[in-house]
């Protein structure tokens, strides 16, 4: 602990007693000319948007503030209510200034406040970065629950990562992607507050040494440790206008003063400032993998200094009130894992109970085994975590024995429910044997928790059938699913305001707390005075995204043409390449004159790619290649278009979603465990095309069959089909298939490029390709036609976009928390707060 941080013994409280703040555009007004003048220091010669973006962010932020000390004493009461922990590596939040604005209830009073001063609201957002702290849906998930938990006043505190950099940033170099550091604390971040005074130590490395307890016990000490810090920065979680504002806490590494000392002594200055760096080398960088687990050390270490950091935390304020009795701590606590990122929690806590709070065995385990909750993301062999035994012994000794006893214990229940099933112990165990062994994490999750949950229902129910069956058949009350959700606040009510005002006017606004309300526009859907105003908000924000593509990638889209498009992580499962094979098709419709009844199309691609997946990437190039040809043709002119936005990120959502007339969800089934973008384009009235696949299962019965384009293989037929898979037969007997693949083949859109799309053409047409892209390739052509067919019906269109918004109320993460808490959390709602 820095010695600026002792505790003084003068009287603070009435210090922090303070009469509310004004939410009204006059109060804003001088608080922001006070703020630009007096604390920035600015004047008439200074005038960057960036400062007045800075002295408005001041302005919200003094009344986040005063919610927020409420929000915390609320969560104290009765020596503290049972809170929930949100551990997750990613928190994908984008940017804070709009959403703060609304659920502290000052759009208005700002809107009005800006005008009079006459600036810009806009401008003054562009100013601040995304915080991009996480790969996709993931990370995304994790802030929209962030929201919704505020909203529903649940006690829940995530706990994260403060990367230095973030995702990184995409650009586009000659139709490839190139990566650039995202750098996003440049300018500061006045959205969070440092507590150095809650800093905790994270040990790394060093070794075992047994000792003898007083109580004649043997007991372990973890000795000769390379210790770093864990520095708190709290970032404020408003609620929707209810007076609560959770915390979201995020840990920065930093070195030790012994860790300087060491080197000093043997008197090398420069070598013990580069030790510093080495520790706070941890919290550096966010990996940029999705769904391709790596195996390096460093990410270990940021998984390891997570989960330690956040749970030495809790035990702190737990000790603070209740002393070294834990016998209530499972009553109190429960903490939710983000897939297995953050499992190594599980051992942790059974260190730090019995090596540093003098638990038992057992009791530790009853309380670790109670409060963890694990949910997993993904059915992807190649996402599944597995660390190396050898790592594990190297940097956390003691942690390591601690999952070779509960492996053991494990193993014994195992082998009570199946005697002599040797084979099953094998395949259940917490360690893979092998050429070199590793630890199975999410295996450690399942077994050190009380609940395991899917993220969609086919998912869910796919791990308790394929992945993980053992466990399934061992513990299946553990099993639940729990379909994923978003926020509408962010995901309708802000990034629409279109829409919101239409909505709002027609049926009030309750859908802003209680989405279900939406399907008051049922009746609306044949109404065609409602249609038009809905056509005209489309419209609008049509145009407003073709200004974005126009900037960003030079090409000019037509608000009159259907808007279809695909955005997310580049990845084969997704298989954008099957969107590019339809787009080719239309193309050589076109180039043959086979145009008539046509539909202009404009077609967006946008994604990140992992800069070590070579097939992603090249996907992007041949998606630019494709383009180049097609915009660039006059034949073609404004019957179609294709264009690959760059550097896809929560902000390009919030303007994509809204002007989007058609979403491709097009996995193959059985692989996407959810997806959430589907559920704001579904939110914002665009019709799905798509698979049976993770949630667009549930969107479509939701929506209806008749709301709904679908095609493809179920995810039951995919595992059959592998076995018998001839894509070369399929390519033959279809002559629009041909067609595609022989312009593919022919070169004909990497002409000066010879031969770079030959990994993608192997791939299509291999009896192996795992993504089976050819067997769907002509139910999607025909889904694409009928929704042709469909757009050239602009009422009938109509009617199923205002159908898919007034029945995507089940996609709220409102309806999705509330079924974590009425099942595994259990919370209780914080009181009506003063300042609601
Ligand atoms: C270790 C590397 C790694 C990194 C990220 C492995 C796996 C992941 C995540 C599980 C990938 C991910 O974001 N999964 C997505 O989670 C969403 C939220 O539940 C789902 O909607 C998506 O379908 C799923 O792909």
């Amino acid at each position: 602990m820095p010695t600026q941080m002792l505790e003084t013994s003068q009287p603070v409280a009435w210090l922090t007693e303070l009469p509310p703040l004004g939410m009204d555009a006059k109060s804003i007004v001088a608080d922001f000319r006070r703020y630009f003048s007096h604390t920035l220091g600015r004047d008439r010669h200074t005038k960057y948007a960036y400062y007045m973006y800075e002295a408005l962010v001041l302005t919200l932020r003094d009344r986040l503030w005063e919610r927020w000390k409420d929000t915390r004493y609320a969560y104290e009461e009765d020596g503290g209510v049972r809170r929930a922990y949100y551990l997750s590596m990613e928190f994908l939040m984008g940017r804070a200034f709009s959403n703060a604005m609304l659920n502290l209830g000052l759009t208005d009073p700002v809107h009005k406040a800006l005008q009079d001063m006459g600036l810009n609201m806009e401008e003054l957002a562009e100013c601040e970065n995304d915080a991009g702290l996480g790969n996709g849906g993931l990370g995304r998930l994790a802030a929209c629950f962030m929201d919704s938990c505020a909203t529903l006043r649940l006690p829940v505190v995530g706990y994260g990562i403060r990367y230095a950099y973030g995702m990184f940033r995409q650009r586009i170099e000659n139709g490839y992607q190139v990566e650039e550091p995202d750098h996003w604390l440049r300018s500061g971040n006045l959205w969070e507050l440092e507590r150095p005074e809650y800093t905790q130590r994270v040990r790394f490395g060093g070794r075992n040494e047994a000792f003898m307890k007083p109580d004649g016990e043997m007991g372990w000490r973890w000795i000769d440790t390379h210790d770093v810090l864990a520095v708190p920065y709290d970032v404020p979680i408003p609620g929707y206008q209810n007076g609560t504002v959770n915390t979201l806490r995020l840990w920065s590494a930093a070195a030790t003063d012994e860790f300087d000392f060491e080197d000093f002594n043997a008197g090398s200055y420069t070598e013990a400032v580069g030790a510093k760096n080495m520790a706070e080398n941890i919290t550096m960088v966010l990996y940029p993998n999705d769904a391709t687990e790596s195996g390096k050390e460093l990410r270990l270490r940021q998984q390891y200094f997570l989960a330690s950091a956040s749970l030495q935390d809790v035990l702190r304020q737990w000790v603070r009130v209740h002393g070294e009795d834990f016998t209530n701590f499972a009553a109190k606590n429960c903490f939710q894992l983000n897939d297995t990122h953050p499992t190594i929690a599980v051992a942790e806590l059974m260190r730090l109970l019995m090596d540093e709070h003098a638990v038992g065995w057992d009791l530790a385990w009853t309380i670790t085994s109670q409060v963890m909750a694990y949910t997993n993301h993904t059915l992807l062999p190649e996402a599944l975590e597995r660390w190396p035994v050898r790592l594990f012994r190297q940097l956390l000794p003691r942690v390591l024995d601690i999952i070779y006893e509960i492996n053991a214990r494990f193993l014994a229940e195992v082998a009570r429910r199946w005697p002599g099933d040797i084979e099953r112990q094998g395949r259940m165990s917490l360690i893979e044997e092998g050429y070199e062994q590793q630890v199975r994490m999410a295996y450690l999750a399942i077994v050190g928790s009380t609940s395991v949950n899917g993220v969609a229902a086919l998912h869910s129910e796919l791990l308790q059938q394929g992945l993980f069956r053992d466990f399934y058949e061992l513990w299946p009350d553990k099993f639940n699913n729990k379909t994923n959700g978003v926020t509408q606040r962010r995901w309708l009510a802000d990034c629409n305001r279109g829409l919101n005002t239409l909505i709002t006017e027609t049926i009030g606004a309750g859908w802003v707390t209680d989405l279900e309300e939406l399907r008051k526009l049922i009746p609306y859907a044949k109404d065609a005075k409602f249609g038009a105003k809905w056509r005209q908000v489309k419209h609008d924000n049509k145009v407003r995204l073709a200004a974005l593509i126009k900037a960003d990638c030079g090409v000019e889209f037509n608000p009159k043409a259907m808007f279809d498009v695909q955005v997310k992580r580049m990845h084969e499962y997704k298989r954008q390449l099957l969107n590019i094979l339809h787009v080719i098709h239309l193309y050589d419709r076109i180039k043959r004159g086979d145009t008539a009844n046509w539909t202009p199309r404009c077609v967006l691609l946008g994604g990140k790619a992992a800069p070590g997946y070579y097939m992603a990437k090249q996907i992007i190039k041949l998606t630019n290649n494709v383009a180049k040809v097609i915009n660039t043709d006059a034949d073609v002119g404004d019957q179609l278009k294709l264009a690959f936005l760059p550097n896809y990120r929560v902000s390009a959502m919030e303007i994509i979603c809204p002007g989007t007339d058609l979403s491709e969800q097009i996995s193959t089934a059985g692989k996407e465990a959810s997806g959430t973008g589907n559920m704001k384009f579904m939110m914002n009235g665009a019709v799905t095309i798509g698979t049976l696949d993770g949630a667009n299962i549930e969107i479509r019965e939701e929506c209806g069959d008749e709301n709904f384009f679908l095609f493809g293989l179920t995810a039951a037929q995919v595992e059959e089909r592998r076995q018998n898979y001839n894509p070369v037969a399929i390519i033959q007997s279809d002559p629009d298939i041909t067609r595609i693949m022989h312009l593919l083949e022919s070169g004909h859109f990497n002409q000066f490029e010879r031969g770079i799309f030959d990994p993608i053409l192997h791939s299509l047409t291999s009896s192996h390709d795992p993504w089976l892209t050819i067997a769907d390739l002509r139910g999607f052509l025909d889904a694409q036609q009928q929704a042709t067919l469909a757009y050239q019906d602009q009422e009938r269109w109509t009617r199923m976009s205002i159908m898919n918004t007034a029945t995507s109320g089940k996609f709220s993460t409102d309806r999705t928390m509330r079924e974590y808490n009425a099942e595994i959390w259990k919370l209780k709602p914080l009181p009506k707060m003063p300042l609601a």
